[in-house]
């Protein structure tokens, strides 16, 4: 598997340095050494929208996002990861169970991923874990915020199902009674001091824990403190080359976007300081990642749920200082189907079976490991007329439609990393789409997908149209 060892040469700019008080005592500090010696902590970052591109450490322009960078100065930066379905819970379900929608039948947002499936909080208390979780879950069916009825195995529990409400944020611990973020506090700051809580407590014990910190941001409403908002000169955004226009509406969007952005970096920067002080940072593997892109006006589209790279693309940048060497990027390709196999194989607990995705912790700990030959993408239930299926590849991008027997886009991401031009529908490259389909098709065969027996046709020309919006 390729991996490049090349430094990583981004300037990551200086650490933060918060004067944050832990409290830490000598004994807490006692146990944060013992727990050097054992199973890494995992501290799983996951945000909602936040694309690939919009890092410093990726080549944004627009934003310094400090901390992430330093994460990815000091661990493994992902330059090709993916989710398999960009939308909430999909992606959500995805990561929980280790398997592809057409296993749990998780394709919409806002569906119950059953609490049958064997889920990786499950596996990690089974092995010997504190596991916790704060913010938003979005696998518990339609209710919002809505006290979440499965918890799949985490044990702590600071969550609500969906919706995003960051100025007024409501969660729920251990009763069916709503616990408020306090007035004026903006819902992510509030949640990195329960992460710090959690940290500090669970550090102290014998036992190595797994705490995931799911953020709702950077997701509209584009509502962030203004000491954030006034960080930014929208007119001065530079916009990415496949962005024909962006009007008002839509760049004050993406003005509270990174405004978002640069808040949580702010606060993982917190989270990140309050590891070191409590002694767990040598042994506590980070993962930082987003459930989906946002497409922001590329391609002249909105949101998530499309094929092309601001909506597939995400940021995963996994740091662990005991187990991953620094300063290393890898093109492997990584999707969300992994995840779940290979914090497995990090932590040493065996995977269990049934998964859909791949153990990469060889390539994660910087050996030569396997990854996927390529992404398996979808969107929709087998019986919508707009579900769509693709591919991406280390080169290639595909998708079609198979209710509408009629291909989607085609690219050549080697020579057209913006996607500008769609190869569907052009002689000379109907070999190249004929292999793809056959490529996807046998994906989705492996996956069980219904819809794989609709796929004798041939996609050599985009649908005459296509639409498809989700707004959560
Ligand atoms: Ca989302």
């Amino acid at each position: 598997m390729k991996l490049n060892r090349r430094k990583f040469l981004k300037a990551a700019g200086a650490a933060s340095v918060f004067s944050l008080s832990c409290g830490i005592g000598d004994e807490e500090k006692q146990a944060g050494k013992r727990q050097r010696s054992g199973r890494p902590n995992i501290l799983y970052i996951l945000t909602d929208q936040w694309r690939a591109q919009a890092l410093s450490c990726a080549g944004d322009k627009n934003i310094q996002t400090t901390n992430i960078d330093l994460l990815a100065k000091e661990g493994l930066f992902f330059a090709r990861s993916y989710s398999n379905s960009p939308v909430c819970t999909p992606h959500r379900s995805m990561l929980m169970s280790g398997r592809y929608p057409s296993r749990t039948q998780v394709w919409q947002n806002n569906t119950l991923l059953s609490p049958d499936e064997t889920c990786i909080a499950e596996t990690f208390s089974d092995a010997g874990y504190n596991t916790g979780y704060i913010g938003k879950w979005h696998l518990d069916g339609p209710a919002r915020p809505g006290n979440v009825r499965y918890r799949q195995g985490w044990q702590y529990w600071a969550g609500f199902n969906r919706g995003h409400n960051f100025n007024k944020g409501v969660y729920f611990t251990d009763s069916d009674k709503p616990i408020s973020v306090p007035e004026g506090v903006f819902e992510p700051v509030h949640q990195t001091g329960l992460a710090i809580g959690f940290i500090k407590e669970k550090t102290a014990s014998q036992k190595p824990w797994f705490l995931m910190v799911s953020f709702g941001g950077p997701h509209m409403p584009y509502t962030a403190p203004k000491k954030y908002m006034d960080m930014f000169n929208p007119e001065k955004f530079i916009l990415r080359p496949n962005v024909k226009q962006m009007n008002a509406q839509q760049r004050k969007a993406l003005h509270g976007y990174y405004a978002h952005c640069k808040c949580l970096d702010d606060n993982i920067g917190r989270i990140v300081a309050a590891l070191k002080e409590c002694g767990a940072d040598e042994n506590t593997l980070i993962c930082f990642t987003s459930d989906h892109g946002d497409m922001h006006s590329s391609q002249g589209q909105s949101y998530k749920s499309k094929p092309w790279e601001e909506s597939i693309g995400v940021p995963f940048i996994a740091k662990w200082p005991k187990g991953i060497p620094a300063g290393q990027t890898t093109d492997a390709l990584f999707s969300t189907i992994d995840i779940y196999p290979t914090l497995c194989g990090l932590a040493g607990i065996p995977v269990p079976d049934g998964k859909d995705g791949l153990d990469c912790s060889g390539i994660v700990k910087g050996n030569d490991g396997k990854s996927a030959e390529a992404v398996f993408l979808m969107i929709g239930e087998p019986d919508s007329k707009n579900a769509w299926r693709g591919i991406r590849t280390e080169r290639h991008t595909y998708a079609c439609y198979p209710n509408q027997r009629a291909g989607y886009v085609l690219y050549d991401n080697r020579h057209d990393p913006y996607q500008l031009n769609n190869l569907l529908g052009k002689s000379e490259h109907k070999v190249l789409a004929a292999k793809m389909h056959k490529m996807l098709t046998d994906w989705m065969v492996r996956a069980g997908e219904p819809l794989a027996a609709k796929m004798d046709f041939t996609a050599d020309k985009p649908a005459a149209s296509e639409d498809n919006e989700s707004a959560e």
